[in-house]
């Protein structure tokens, strides 16, 4: 049982409890730039460590952000998901508290040559795995019902188990009954990771964020960044096609890098054949996430 029903009252936390344990907001104890202001890294007094993420007081997209994450994530209990502890909200403060995350996020262990060295074979399909298992959560299950809306690598964060958490909610719609698509005129998201159909009308669905998910499977599998292969008309997707003959040229590469192993190849074959057909056009192609989980845990033949 990986997840169950939240008490929807979320704790409150007093401003000073976070001044202190971050100590004022220190640059020193500053983790970096989020999507709607700075974000810290504190130590409460009994121990816990814990990521906070405070609203600048002059963005007010980032307002409408801050209460899109606490309005979807407050709901939201699973391994796979960053965990908000509680928020704080006194004069003009606002702040989400989350766990504290020692490996920070998956895109440096993508793309950083010496960080990479630690993402052995297992431990990419490991991540590939628990991001699939969270973004199943997200979409399936019936009170929430979740888009994303932006999946991308600087979005997985790591536990100290290495094992991944979505994060960042900012973006996210639900989306209830039978509606199954919603249509934005104000795309956001990450160039790179956007669904064409998002990226040139606007629509955005759960096969959008499958999408995002294939992205970042091809991403995590090859170290090379999609962006490489992104063409902003996006009239014709190319983006697999790219992929593919990325993957073929590099492919002996890729097999010396310990693919000898037999079981090992299979599974990364399995993780491209998935990636593979997350990205292809027509969102109707895409497989959903039960499909994708099903297909990675090779309960199902992936078809020819
Ligand atoms: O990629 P990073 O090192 O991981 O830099 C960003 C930065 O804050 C701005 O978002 C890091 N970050 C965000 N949430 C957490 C968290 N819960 N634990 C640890 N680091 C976090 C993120």
């Amino acid at each position: 049982d990986e997840s169950r029903e939240r008490d929807l009252e979320l704790p409150l936390f007093d401003f000073l409890t976070i001044a202190n344990a971050t100590e004022n907001f220190s640059e020193y104890n500053k983790l970096g730039e989020g999507g709607f202001g700075p974000v810290y890294k504190g130590t409460l007094k009994d121990g816990r460590e814990i990521a906070v993420k405070r609203l600048s007081k002059d963005s007010t997209q980032g307002l409408d952000e801050f209460k899109n994450e606490v309005i979807f994530i407050a709901k939201l209990q699973h391994r796979n998901l960053v965990k908000l502890l509680g928020c704080c909200i006194q004069q003009e403060e606002k702040m989400l508290i989350y766990e504290y995350m020692p490996n920070k996020s998956l895109d440096a262990f993508i793309f950083d040559q010496k960080q990479r060295k630690l993402l052995d074979w297992p431990m990419r399909f490991h991540i590939i795995n628990g991001i699939a298992r969270g973004l199943l959560y997200l979409h399936q299950d019936s009170r929430l019902r979740i888009i994303h809306r932006d999946l991308k690598a600087s979005n997985i964060l790591l536990d100290i188990d290495m094992n991944p958490k979505i994060s960042d909610f900012g973006m996210a719609r639900s989306f209830g009954g039978n509606e199954i698509q919603g249509n934005t005129k104000r795309v956001v998201g990450t160039y790179g990771y956007m669904s064409p159909e998002y990226a040139i009308d606007g629509l955005f669905s759960i096969k959008s964020d499958v999408f995002s998910f294939g992205v970042l499977v091809l991403e995590i599998i090859s170290g090379k960044r999609n962006r490489g292969f992104y063409h902003p008309d996006h009239k014709h997707n190319l983006i697999g096609h790219a992929w593919r003959l990325h993957l073929e040229e590099k492919s002996s590469e890729l097999m010396d890098e310990s693919l000898n192993d037999s079981c090992i190849l299979s599974e990364a074959m399995r993780c491209i054949h998935v990636g593979l057909l997350c990205v292809q056009q027509s969102p109707d192609d895409r497989p959903n996430m039960s499909t994708v989980v099903l297909m990675l845990s090779s309960e199902i033949a992936l078809p020819e």
